[in-house]
């Protein structure tokens, strides 16, 4: 192992060791390795789809306009995440919660991988794939309903009154989820870890500023510090995330 490794595992391990309230805010670097690309790293959607402005994908207005957009990039999507497996890091978190160290998860990934690693305390401030509603009715639809729908072709309709249906995943310009909760975590927190985030997407990225406790951020490329508590951030591993939890889980004598 190298010697920075070995010291921010060192480092990080006696912060875990000496807290009660541990918080996990988790972006999509957290999953690239489990094969699901995130938007805005090197290997990102954005650069992968080459669209002039990718953040049209989860854009509420264009959704409304033309929904066949989003669901080609939709349908691509959930072929990736039946078959993904929660990564290291992801059981890391897992084992955290098992031991009662951790107050609980704040997400902004669809893909659930927390979950199926064994987190129960995941609060999805983006939302999540795992239901869908019509649009004009508002009638919800399961998972695999709307899945058969979706792989079908086209855009998914509502059996009872042909509305177009949407994941409850939350779009650029709609209101995040469980806000309130994602803010209690944030502000209970000894020590709070941002994971795979380039913390540009609010009002996720303003969470860290409200913890009293410490931060440690473990993302490689660049982020956002705009809304960044610098004197809280206790340190920056600029690591692959795997490789650092793993190696801390090692410390931690909790192999991963
Ligand atoms: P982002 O803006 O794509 O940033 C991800 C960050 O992680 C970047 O800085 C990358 O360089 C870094 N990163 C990627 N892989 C690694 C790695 N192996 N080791 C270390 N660092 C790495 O993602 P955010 O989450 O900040 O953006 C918010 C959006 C992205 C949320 O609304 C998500 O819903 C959305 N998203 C989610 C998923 C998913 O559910 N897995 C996938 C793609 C996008």
């Amino acid at each position: 192992m190298d010697q920075a490794l070995s010291a921010a595992a060192g480092q990080v391990s006696e912060m875990v060791r000496a807290s009660r309230q541990i918080v996990l805010l988790s972006g999509a670097g957290m999953s690239t390795s489990a094969g699901i690309p995130d938007f805005r790293g090197p290997d990102g959607l954005y650069r992968k789809l080459g669209i002039d402005n990718p953040e049209r994908i989860f854009d509420i207005g264009v959704f409304e306009r033309d929904p066949s957009f989003y669901y080609g990039f939709h349908r691509e999507f959930l072929r990736q995440v039946e078959a993904v497996k929660p990564t290291a890091a992801h059981r890391f978190f897992a084992r955290l919660e098992e031991r009662g160290k951790l107050a609980g998860i704040v997400t902004q990934n669809i893909d659930a991988l927390h979950q199926k690693a064994g987190s129960a305390k995941v609060l999805e401030i983006h939302g999540s794939i795992w239901k869908s509603h019509c649009t004009r009715c508002g009638k919800g639809y399961s998972y695999r309903e709307s899945a058969r729908k979706v792989e079908s072709g086209g855009v998914p309709l509502c059996d009872s009154c042909l509305g177009v249906l949407k994941p409850d995943v939350v779009f650029f310009g709609e209101n995040v989820m469980q806000l309130e909760a994602c803010q209690e975590l944030a502000a209970g927190a000894d020590l709070l870890f941002v994971v795979g985030s380039s913390l540009v997407v609010t009002p996720a990225a303003w969470l860290p500023s409200l913890c009293p406790g410490t931060i440690v951020i473990v993302n490689r490329g660049e982020i956002s510090r705009t809304y960044l508590p610098a004197s809280r951030v206790t340190l920056h591993v600029e690591e692959d995330i795997d490789t650092f939890f793993t190696a801390l889980a090692e410390r931690l004598g909790f192999p991963v």
